[in-house]
């Protein structure tokens, strides 16, 4: 193995900077950029060290610090060189370093593959370092941090040992039909509880899905139903343009808000009608184009408007959630069938719509207790759900061959996620995703 260096904090000016190396050359080559340390370094203590060019010019003074080997993030010699935290003395010190002929650049994620390759940490606890250090908001920092503590393993775990049993069985009734008699029986009940276990784990990756990306929640109607009132209420400051004509918005109009910990893109949109102008009609298009790629669609429509008529115009594949707008201005309060209820104009209901879109984007939790975030994670999941409803239907109308190979799919797409018998391509696919110096 080789020993690879690398910068390892951020690359704007900060009060101390790191630099990380791994491998067996790495003492030898800190050494060198650190002269007058002790012959012997003392595991996990900070070495005050002068740090000095190839020509014994003084760079900075710092710390050094050595993690034996096997007890280091990556399982090998590391030794971490903190200095100031200048981009550009960082990168001086990194040359020196790489300059000394024992250490060399390493690749985006190296250090965190190596820890894989050790044992160190779970492919998918190697993930969610990755998720954790591109973590853009509260949720998403909590959802990482919960995968790396291993929360989706505790999941995994009990849904791929059922799994793995199962498809045992079946290879085994397959094999030798007659000592498994009545086998058949428990065959359904089990299979119906893997599906279950793996169905759970998919609505959880439904969630971190939005958690990891955001969500995009989309305001829509018809004109002068007060969507861009209501817009402005929703994120505390006066963003739209509101008035008392219709069509008042034309272009879609988007602002990010944090909601319990999660982050969301709230649009509003041009009122749909037959729109009399043209960049009115822009507009219109536009805001279809908004419902299509919304996660959650609020329709706004002021007291007295049809709901039903609207709800199958729009077509929306994600949920839609009806809005009753004007509050102050109707005369029956709420009760017709689960709408909200809000004025825009007094900021009535609007506290209660905002925990209404949170509670659907994340479900009856917090966003912080998703613990599916992985966008691979999640595709893996669904072709194993995939592979168990065909199992499901092969054991009602094919054979028991069909089923059992169902099931192996099914068992081989959740072993992708822990990285069991996982290709290099896959590996590579993980790792591609980290930064340098992770
Ligand atoms: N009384 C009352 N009036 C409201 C409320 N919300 C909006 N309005 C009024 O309704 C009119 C239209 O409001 P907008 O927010 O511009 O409506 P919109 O749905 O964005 O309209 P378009 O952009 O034209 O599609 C304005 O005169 C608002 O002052 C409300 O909650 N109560
Ligand atoms: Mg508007």
């Amino acid at each position: 193995m080789s020993t690879i260096a690398a910068v390892a904090t951020g690359p704007a000016p900060g009060g101390v900077g790191i630099i990380r190396l791994s491998g067996p050359e790495a003492v030898r080559a800190a050494r060198q950029v650190a002269p007058g340390l002790p012959a012997q370094l003392r595991p996990r203590f900070a070495h005050l060290a002068r740090f000095v060019d190839r020509s014994g010019a003084l760079l900075d003074e710092g710390l050094i610090l050595h993690f034996p080997a096997p007890a280091s993030y990556t399982g090998e010699d590391v030794v971490e060189l903190h200095a100031h935290g200048s981009p550009r003395l960082l990168s001086l010190l990194l040359g020196e370093l790489l300059a000394t002929g024992h250490a060399r650049l390493a690749g985006p994620g190296e250090f965190t593959r190596r820890a894989w390759l050790n044992g160190r940490v779970a492919l998918q606890a190697a993930e969610g370092v990755a998720d954790l250090v591109a973590a853009d908001s509260e949720a998403a920092v909590r959802a990482a941090a919960a995968q790396v503590a291993g929360a989706l393993s505790a999941q995994l775990g009990p849904v791929v040992d059922g799994l793995r049993a199962l498809h045992a069985d079946v290879e085994a009734v397959l094999s030798f039909p007659d000592e498994s008699e009545g086998a058949e029986e428990g065959l359904c009940r089990r299979l119906a509880q893997v599906h279950g276990g793996v169905a759970q784990l998919c609505e959880r990756a439904r969630q971190g899905r939005v958690v990891r990306r955001g969500a995009r929640v989309v305001l829509v109607g018809p004109p002068n139903a007060g969507k861009s009132t209501l817009f402005n209420r929703m994120l505390g400051e006066e963003r739209a343009l509101v008035d008392e004509a219709p069509g008042t918005t034309r272009d879609a109009l988007e602002a990010r808000l944090e909601l319990g910990g999660l982050s969301v893109t709230l649009v509003d949109t041009a009122g749909l009608r037959e729109a009399p102008g043209r960049v009115e009609a822009l507009g219109v298009q536009r805001a279809r184009a908004e419902v299509a790629a919304a996660d959650l669609v609020l329709l706004v429509l002021p007291p007295g408007e049809d709901a039903g008529g609207w709800r199958g115009e729009l077509g929306a594949a994600a949920p839609v959630v009806e809005v009753r707008s004007k509050r102050d201005l109707a005369a029956a309060g709420p009760g017709s069938g689960g709408a909200a209820w809000v004025s825009g104009l007094s900021g009535e209901g609007v506290a209660g719509l905002l925990e209404q879109v949170r509670v659907r984007l994340t479900g009856y939790g917090t966003a912080g207790a998703v613990s599916i975030t992985g966008e691979r994670h999640a595709e893996c999941l669904f072709r194993a759900a995939q592979a168990l409803d065909r199992a499901r239907e092969a054991h009602v109308v094919s054979t028991l061959e069909v089923v059992a190979g169902e099931l192996g799919l099914a068992l081989a797409a959740l072993l992708d996620i822990t990285g069991e018998d996982a290709s290099e391509a896959l590996l590579d696919e993980v790792f591609r995703r980290f930064c340098i110096g992770k």
